[in-house]
């Protein structure tokens, strides 16, 4: 299969073309996923997040290029809530990211339309991807809003959490569910004021805490702290290789459990329309000779039989 040689390569045009068999055809990225899977699971997964406009995809830009210099060979999978292919969000991002695009990092947009169980396959599936075209560290950005957030860092092995000094609402946001999930908080547009003031906020609010992350000041328009932060991200992808075994092994099983419930639930959802009880039921349901709860116990019992 030649889509699997230029994968392995690194071909651009090979790895687009994977990517969107993941996001876009289930019976062929099944395919695709059973012939590389064994080759999988190595590299680094950094999921960086944050709220909308911290400054997530320019860091990622001017630290991929650090990165490279340190001998590592990055790549990047937008995560995007807002928009599909064509979303304008995304072309802002080319934009941005462009200056990592010409040093040759892999840089890719996925919509996180629908499902969130369909973010998960796509995100996971499009790692693989990337690690079998050579890729290492795959970073993932993701907008720091609720359901994707929590599903990015169970899937990435080192969580970057993104601030600035702009979004008054930052210590609210810091108070509202990112304080347990970082390795590294990143006080992103340092230039700017008040990044001492919410720098210091940070550090008392999440620094004592039990997972000891680490915190900087951040400028890409400066060029502050950026080779720091790539050290620091070099640094935590050796430490975490040597932890990654048992956190590979619940998300591998936590995949699993996705789809199991997923195949069940399509398996039962087509069974119920042809089932002779179901309609029963769903009759005497609705001429009111029977509860709901009632009406869906015999069903399922029926079913389970
Ligand atoms: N002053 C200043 N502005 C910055 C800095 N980093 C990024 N910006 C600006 O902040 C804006 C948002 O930057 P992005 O990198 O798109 O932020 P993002 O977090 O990726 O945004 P979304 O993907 O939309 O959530 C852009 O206008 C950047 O130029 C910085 O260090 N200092
Ligand atoms: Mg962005």
């Amino acid at each position: 299969m030649t889509l699997l040689t230029d994968l392995k390569k690194g071909k651009r045009g090979a790895i687009a073309k994977a990517i969107s068999i993941i996001e876009n055809d289930q019976k062929e990225a099944r395919k695709l996923i059973k012939q590389i899977f064994s080759k999988t699971g190595s590299s680094s997964i950094i999921g960086i997040t944050g709220p909308a406009g911290a400054g997530k995809s320019s860091l990622i830009n001017v630290t991929s290029v650090e990165l490279r210099k340190l001998g590592t060979k990055p790549a990047v999978l937008a995560v995007d809530p807002t928009s599909h292919v064509t979303g304008g969000a995304i072309l802002g991002d080319r934009v941005r990211m462009t200056e990592s695009t010409d040093s040759g990092t892999y840089i890719r947009s996925i919509a996180s339309r629908g499902a969130t169980g369909a973010i998960s396959h796509s995100v996971r599936n499009s790692i693989r991807v990337l690690e079998y075209a050579g890729f290492n560290p795959i970073i993932i950005e993701s907008v720091g809003a609720g359901q994707t957030e929590i599903e990015i860092s169970n899937i990435a092995d080192i969580t970057v959490v993104v601030f600035n000094p702009h979004t008054g609402d930052s210590i609210q946001t810091i108070k509202a569910g990112l304080t347990e999930i970082g390795d590294v908080y990143l006080v992103n547009k340092s230039d700017l004021d008040g990044a001492s003031q919410l720098y210091d906020a940070v550090r008392d609010y999440i620094g004592a805490s039990e997972k000891n992350p680490i915190i900087l000041k951040t400028s890409t328009k400066k060029n502050r702290g950026i080779s720091e932060f790539a050290k620091k991200l070099k640094e935590l992808m050796a430490l975490k290789k040597k932890t990654k075994k048992k956190q590979e092994l619940s998300q591998l099983e936590s995949e699993l459990k996705d789809i199991v419930l997923n195949n069940i639930n399509e398996k039962i959802t087509t069974l119920l329309n042809s089932d002779k009880t179901y309609a029963k039921y769903l009759k005497k349901l609705q001429a009111r000779e029977i509860n709901p709860f009632e009406a869906g116990d015999k069903i399922t019992k029926a079913l389970l039989k």
